[in-house]
């Protein structure tokens, strides 16, 4: 069975980031270590969140996982939860990589123009440091132009988000897909350039009007588990848009669930069905 580690926080309450990635990678078949960069008692956007960082945890739980042997087949970062937490990711990811293990970087730290409540302007510059060392790494939009200085638009055409991904792939990262692209009012989904073959992909699916927190890590968390259970790019991605739409279909009449984020508890035996179908035995 692959293994991958999955390192992002622990929002205790509010489906994302950890709790999100765990039971999304397991349902694939894949296991999954996970190594908390904080504890937060909700996610960002709930008012008066406490957050407790645990920068200093990070070397010393992956010193141990070296004493022991362990290995990963793809490390997979996303929510940061300070500036100096930066660099000790960086050496961890030196520490835990081997030349076979993939290096999934979700830039997660924006969304809709703007940066989650905590980080100051000056920590996308610092994220893009990470995202340098990435084989794939999947920004949004906001996140692709805060990296990049490039403008933010809300309308825009496919000049501009290959501009985008060519500005994300200047930083080091091999293959860029960008997420949240929309060329058509009804149509939602990714676009992605490998920076080796020079090559362009895009899929989209139904845009449902309503917006859910978590997506885009439930988003990443299928992509890297079709990746470790032998898809290729395109499908990997694929069905990770495709299980985010089912995800939010599932979700769509709780009023609540804005706040709480998507109930893919619901669409997780279609996930099961569906990697079961199409991955290696
Ligand atoms: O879903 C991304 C995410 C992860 N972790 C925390 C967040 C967010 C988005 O707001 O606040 C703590």
């Amino acid at each position: 069975m692959k293994r991958i580690a999955s390192i992002q926080d622990v929002s205790c309450l509010g489906r994302c980031s950890q709790t999100v990635a765990l039971p999304v990678v397991s349902a694939m078949g894949v296991e999954c270590a996970i190594l908390p960069t904080a504890v937060l008692s909700t996610h960002t956007s709930f008012p008066d969140f406490i957050c407790h960082d645990l920068t200093d945890q990070l070397l010393p739980v992956a010193r141990h996982w070296k004493t022991q042997g362990v290995r990963f087949d793809a490390l997979y970062t996303g929510y940061l939860a300070s500036d100096r937490q930066v660099a000790v990711v960086l050496e961890l990811l030196e520490l835990l990589a081997d030349q076979d293990t993939l290096l999934f970087v979700d830039p997660a730290m924006a969304d809709h123009g703007k940066l989650y409540a905590g980080f100051g302007p000056e920590f996308p510059a610092l994220m893009a440091r990470v995202v340098s060392r990435a084989q794939i790494t999947v920004p949004n939009i906001t996140e692709a132009s805060l990296m990049t200085g490039m403008e933010y638009r809300e309308s825009y055409d496919e000049d501009y988000i290959k501009a985008l991904l060519q500005g994300v792939a200047a930083l080091g990262a091999e293959k860029v897909v960008l997420t949240g692209v929309s060329f058509e009012k009804d149509t939602i989904g990714f676009m992605s350039y490998d920076s080796v073959t020079g090559a362009y992909d895009t899929y989209f699916n139904r845009r449902e009007p309503q917006a859910y927190h978590g997506t885009g890590d439930i988003f990443s968390a299928t992509a890297v588990g079709g990746i470790m259970r032998g898809l290729s790019l395109r499908e990997a991605f694929r069905l990770a848009v495709d299980f985010t739409l089912q995800c939010i279909q599932a979700t769509r009449t709780d009023p609540q669930a804005a706040w709480y984020g998507v109930e893919f508890e619901k669409a997780l035996p279609l996930l099961t069905a569906r990697i079961r179908e199409i991955a290696d035995q």
